[in-house]
């Protein structure tokens, strides 16, 4: 029996050194010390040996046991530094690409729009999603019975008088709260209503406003700026018009067109065959709100409008309903590269 414990010594230990990987191993293991493996058979015969030569092989078969384990730890250590080294990385390959991703194309659109205006000087103004009434409302000279102030337009929380910001106007405001003229900025985001989702409303929404106050500032300026955002979104060849409207905050006020893009004005589907499309709203910032922010309105002057991206972008490549955009349709989204 001793003489079988050394012979299996011996050669297990022979065939561990040999071993090129771990899956090998693994079966050497099973070979020698598993349930069934060589010397676990073996150590079931200790019983039948006689008293005199019990103890010595017993111990002996435990130092070859803890040999053999011993060197199959020795040796997985070693193939797993080896495999270290096989698995360096090569910078030498080329990259490999991982699915591909696109920003959302309301996301494109306010990022032209926003290189537009950045070229013209403007800067990028943000503000909070979750407003109050002073700052969405009063502040923009909306009268206390406005409807736009009604439950069924504007979302309102728990606590009075905080809202979901019905326009990003709010974030012109609180930076004239904060920032004495020449202000220029435009305000990009997320703008919220409590409109039932339709084609062409969605209770999500973004808007980009712009603001201009300094000395001297007229309509003239604001009529420059709009024509060039016009031909910055729609091409070169773009004109504008301007309608009369109405705004709380702003007189005179207008609404904005522009020459459709799909048929230069002759008229077409996209412009149901008017030639022009509106674009958005914009006119002279009212002397009230300057005054209202301390801005002397006997010195300074602003203008400042207002466009929905989702508009804009859906004028651009003839979508025709709102919720596209929202219910993340991938079918829908991968169009827009
Ligand atoms: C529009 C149209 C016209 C506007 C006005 C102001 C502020 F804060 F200066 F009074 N911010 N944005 C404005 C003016 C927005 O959106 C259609």
């Amino acid at each position: 029996m001793l003489e079988t414990l050394e012979k299996i010594r011996a050669t297990a230990i022979k065939e561990i050194a040999a071993a090129t990987d771990t899956e090998s191993l693994e079966l050497l293991r099973v070979e020698y010390l598993g349930r069934k493996g060589q010397l676990t058979q073996l150590l079931r015969q200790l019983g039948t040996l006689s008293a005199e030569e019990r103890p010595l092989a017993g111990k002996l078969s435990n130092e070859v046991k803890n040999a053999i384990q011993r060197e199959l730890t020795t040796r997985i250590a070693a193939l797993s530094a080896g495999d270290q080294r096989k698995v360096e990385f090569d910078y030498t390959l080329p990259g490999r690409r991982v699915g591909t991703t696109r920003r959302h194309p309301v996301n494109q659109t306010i990022d032209e729009l926003v290189e537009i205006f950045t070229d013209i000087g403007f800067t990028v103004a943000e503000g909070p999603l979750i407003e109050d009434e002073y700052h969405n409302f009063d502040a923009l000279n909306t009268p206390a019975d406005h409807p736009a102030r009604d439950e069924k337009d504007t979302l309102y929380l728990r606590d009075y008088p905080l809202l979901l910001r019905t326009e990003t106007s709010t974030v012109q405001i609180r930076t004239m709260e904060h920032t004495k003229p020449p202000i220029r900025i435009i305000a990009p985001g997320r703008c919220y209503r409590n409109d039932t989702a339709d084609a062409r409303h969605y209770p999500v929404f973004h808007q980009i406003e712009g603001l201009w106050v300094d000395e001297g500032i007229s309509f003239a300026h604001l009529k420059g700026v709009l024509l060039e955002f016009a031909r910055g979104l729609l091409g070169k060849e773009t004109n504008i018009r301007l309608r009369p409207h109405f705004f709380p905050f702003t007189e005179p006020s207008a609404e904005m067109e522009a020459t459709c893009p799909a048929c230069n004005g002759a008229g077409c589907r996209v412009c149901s065959n008017v030639g022009w499309l509106e674009l958005g709203g914009a006119g002279m910032v009212d002397p009230q709100v300057l005054d209202d922010m301390n801005i002397d309105s006997e010195k300074y002057t602003g203008f400042a409008f207002g466009f929905g991206p989702e508009r804009l972008t859906m004028v651009r490549h003839g979508i025709t309903d709102i919720r596209n955009f929202y219910n993340n349709d991938l079918r829908f989204l991968r169009q827009f590269q």
